[in-house]
């Protein structure tokens, strides 16, 4: 019942001792790893062969550090907004933020100068660095609204600053205290409903995290010797993650790849020797199915892919071992939970690939049914988390953390799941409504919202609708519209409004009437199980 005790799962692997509490940018400065390999390539430019080399990463970042605090003006707690694809230096630019004790918030480079707008108006960003490429966007986002944003800095601009600011690198400035609610990173997240809210991620959350998957990790991932292709986009928490600090910290080499491009990926698998990737599943869909694999012969040469961001499907993912002959597991994650929750390696003879494994170390976790009691073994409830790795919370936005995160901490993650008797958890509904398209976040209150203002739509829902052979879900519309009104006119109208990743690839649907709860709650399950429908577009 309700009133019984909650039902707290604790993680096989018990508690990391001792999590670090400071800086980011510190952790990874100290770390052992890299400052036994300091003239280690640990950062090479997929395209051009541009390389970093430990010791650089540690003496640009206490530059950019200086240059942020003398040329920018940018204070403790200032916010600084990346748009910018990915390069070599993009860890260099995070570390250099977050070593100044400013806060970082990272933007989709899909974005369109609205979407842009949104982002640093709400994140309050003082500054812009902006990938050469896209400071036309930039600038006409500064101009489509208020905003406290007083300069852009292309990329290329700063990357002189840095070696022009050559001299400063000793002692390395990590600047400010690093108290254990110091905010590092603003990444946006929809959250269980609404539009994209700041996740309020501290240096403690993310450190932790860190720690918690070196702790649980195969060892055989933590020891220097692998090679990542990194293909994900540094601006969500996943490659974020992944690139700027955790697989750097144990002095791997990252190859960096500035947008996704299938046959260059595999080139450089050849190239540059890489044996570990971390892949969203439509590009997953991809190993399994494009003949490119077999034309680039790589089979053998990657040891392990970690497929995440959206769920994928044991076939595909047997598919794509056969053909690459490389070990697959499912990564789960969450920007709230910064982002790890569940790792693979707790006994991978049992692993079973539909799952996300096991919870990890110094996590708890409870499933909580619709009656707000604990689900039994195998039954199916909300996966609630708690952990040194939970946000802090939404950015200005008390609410939409209220309903987020429990009166005794725990994150409520909007994804349904079951646990097996074996302490595997798997993913098998969404409560929230979210739409993951390619890996993407796509909020439908934000879609819905636009489609609104377009004058001939009298109603509207925004669903995902799966589709497998691109391993991802897609936008749909569900319209009301007004007599004589073409739909294909609205959905031109609205995919000329936003980034690629939000426009209505799903098709629209008409309908005389969206269906909706007494209290006015669209019914978005009714609308996601519709078989039938022929959409439009
Ligand atoms: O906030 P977000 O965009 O965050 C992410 C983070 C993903 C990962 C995955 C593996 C990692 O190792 C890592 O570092 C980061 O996607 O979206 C969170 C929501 O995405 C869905 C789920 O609905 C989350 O609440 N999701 C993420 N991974 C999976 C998933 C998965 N493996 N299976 C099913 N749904």
């Amino acid at each position: 019942t309700p009133s019984s005790p909650p039902v707290i799962h604790k993680s096989p692997w018990g508690e990391v001792p001792d999590l670090f509490v400071g800086n980011i940018a510190q952790f990874v400065r100290e770390s052992p790893h890299i400052n036994r390999k300091l003239d280690k390539k640990i950062l090479i430019d997929a395209k051009t062969n541009q390389a970093i080399r430990g010791r650089q990463l540690f003496n640009f970042t206490a530059r950019l550090s200086w240059v942020l605090r003398t040329k920018y003006k940018i204070e403790y707690d200032d916010v600084v907004c990346l748009f910018a694809p990915n390069s070599v230096w993009t860890p260099i630019i995070h570390h250099g933020v977050l070593s100044r004790g400013a806060i970082l918030s990272p933007a989709n480079i899909a974005y369109n100068p609205e979407e842009l707008h949104y982002q640093i108006k709400t994140a309050n960003a003082k500054l812009a660095l902006v990938g050469d490429a896209h400071l036309e966007t930039a600038r006409k986002a500064l101009k489509v609204g208020p905003n406290n944003c007083v300069k852009i800095v292309p990329i290329s601009r700063l990357i002189k600053d840095i070696k022009f600011a050559k001299g400063v690198e000793n002692p390395v400035p990590l600047e400010g205290d690093v108290a254990k609610d110091k905010i590092a990173y603003l990444c946006f997240s929809s959250g269980t409903s609404g539009t994209p809210k700041g996740v309020m991620t501290t240096h403690y959350n993310m450190t932790s995290n860190a720690q918690q998957q070196f702790y649980c990790f195969n060892k055989a991932l933590l020891n220097g010797n692998n090679v990542y292709g990194a293909v994900l986009p540094m601006s969500h928490i996943f490659g974020l993650t992944k690139f700027v600090y955790s697989t750097l910290y144990v002095a791997s080499t990252i190859v960096v790849f500035e947008k996704f491009d299938f046959p260059l990926l595999l080139s450089s698998i050849l190239k540059y020797n890489i044996n570990v990737l971390h892949v969203v599943p439509p590009i997953l869909v991809l190993f399994a199915k494009s003949p490119l694999v077999d034309k680039y012969a790589i089979k053998g040469r990657l040891n392990h892919i970690f497929t995440g961001a959206a769920p994928a499907g044991k076939e595909i993912i047997a598919l794509a071992e056969a053909r690459t002959g490389a070990h697959i597991s499912q990564g789960y994650g969450l920007t709230e939970s910064s982002p790890v929750t569940h790792l693979y390696s707790y006994d991978e003879q049992a692993y079973d690939q539909n799952s996300i494994g096991w919870l990890i170390a110094s996590c708890e976790a409870r499933l909580v049914t619709d009656e707000g009691t604990d689900a039994a073994v195998g039954e199916r409830g909300e996966l609630w988390i708690r952990g040194p790795n939970i946000m802090k919370g939404y950015l200005n936005n008390p609410a939409a953390t209220a309903e987020t995160l429990t009166s005794d901490g725990f994150l409520k993650t909007g994804d349904v799941a079951i646990r097996v008797a074996d302490g595997q958890y798997y993913i098998v509904d969404r409560k929230k409504e979210l739409i993951k398209s390619k890996g993407h976040q796509v909020a439908p209150a934000e879609l819905e919202a636009l489609l609104l203002d377009h004058p001939d739509v009298v109603d509207v829902a925004v669903v995902g609708v799966h589709v497998s052979e691109l391993g991802t879900e897609l936008p749909r519309a569900f319209l009301v519209i007004r007599e004589k009104t073409d739909p294909l006119e609205i959905k031109k109208w609205f995919d000329s409004k936003v980034a690629r990743h939000k426009r209505l690839w799903g098709g629209i649907v008409v309908l005389d009437a969206i269906p909706k709860s007494p209290s006015g709650k669209i019914l978005r399950r009714l609308l996601r199980d519709r078989k039938d429908d022929k959409a439009i577009g």
